[in-house]
């Protein structure tokens, strides 16, 4: 199976839950009328649109229907189609990987996915020709470092950890010292994912800077947040803490295989301005890929 028939296969359920309800919505309408536009409004906030995204496409969609644009419900499909790939449509989606190393955090609630996606940025920067480097930076949970391990023999990159409770921030400093001695493209930082409070979190992750930016004042070039697509709209909460505390570059997206709720990745955008980067469709290490609109919105919107 190629990526596009992954993805296709992933979104199946968002599909099931977003587009096909639409589409059953147009199929049943003769006329653009109040209780089409009410319906239809509803539709997108059960798909995990989110509230000021769904007001943004209406308001498009009421123009169009008053500027004579769209003149029947059949036409509604293409316009939402054309309409979320520009909503998706931006500049801000590459990586910043200008250092020497660059340093890139990656941080998140746990389970999210974030060693995980380390073990598949990992592989993915490493086939593009970089060196790679990964610091295991989360020694609250037991067993972390030796899954960043595993993940780190399968992409065939070196892990730098230390034992179980010791102090994150050693860590990273043996991380950043190692890759500017050994010449690294790119040093990936794993977090604990443990459900911080909000001091917490930022007193961890200003040590973190501090010791990162004493070695390399412009880094982190990214700072990478990993949200759980099957969380919906519990994902932009999440987001909101880490956005009040940290400076995320980038959201990766992980387990869009199989939720209902993949229509958060419009959600993401409009309603925390920030840009998905990565999506993640599986476990393996190549179900990843950078988030590209068009492909996204194709697969959302394809014929089973
Ligand atoms: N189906 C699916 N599973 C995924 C994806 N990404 C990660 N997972 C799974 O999610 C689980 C948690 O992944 P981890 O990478 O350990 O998550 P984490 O954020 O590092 O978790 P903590 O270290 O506990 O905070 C694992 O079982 C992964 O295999 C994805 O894109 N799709
Ligand atoms: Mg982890």
């Amino acid at each position: 199976m190629n990526f596009f028939e992954k993805l296709k296969t992933g979104l199946s359920k968002t599909r099931e839950n977003f587009t096909e309800r639409i589409e059953e919505l147009i199929g049943g309408s003769v006329e653009l009328d109040d209780d089409f536009l009410e319906e239809l409004e509803m539709l997108l906030i059960a798909g995990d649109v989110g509230m000021k995204t769904t007001e943004k496409i209406m308001q498009a969609l009421h123009k169009a229907i008053v500027k004579r644009e769209i003149t029947k419900p059949e036409e509604v499909m293409p316009f939402l189609k054309k309409f979320i790939v520009q909503l998706l449509q931006n500049a801000g989606q590459r990586m910043h990987l200008s250092g020497h190393p660059s340093v890139v955090l990656v941080v998140g609630v746990n389970g999210v996915g974030k060693t995980t996606t380390i073990g598949k940025l990992s592989n993915y920067y490493r086939l593009m020709g970089y060196k790679v480097m990964i610091a295991a930076g989360d020694t609250f949970r037991a067993a972390a470092a030796e899954q960043l391990k595993i993940w780190g023999a399968r992409a065939q990159v070196e892990v730098i950890a230390h034992g179980e409770g010791a102090d994150p921030a050693a860590v990273v400093f043996d991380g950043v010292k190692a890759a500017i001695a050994r010449n690294m493209g790119i040093l990936f930082i794993d977090t604990a994912g443990r459900l911080h409070n909000k001091s917490n979190l930022m007193k961890e992750l200003d040590k973190m800077h501090r010791v990162i930016q004493r070695e390399i004042p412009e880094a982190p070039h990214e700072t990478l947040l990993v949200l759980d697509a099957t969380t919906g709209q519990n994902a932009i909460s999440q987001a909101k803490v880490f956005l009040e505390t940290a400076k995320v570059t980038g959201v990766v997206l992980t387990k869009l295989d199989g939720t209902a709720k993949g229509g958060v990745v419009i959600a993401i955008k409009e309603e925390l301005g920030l840009d998905v980067k990565w999506i993640g469709v599986g476990e393996g290490m190549m179900d990843f890929r950078p988030f590209q609109p068009e492909e996204f919105v194709e697969a959302l919107f394809s014929e089973k």
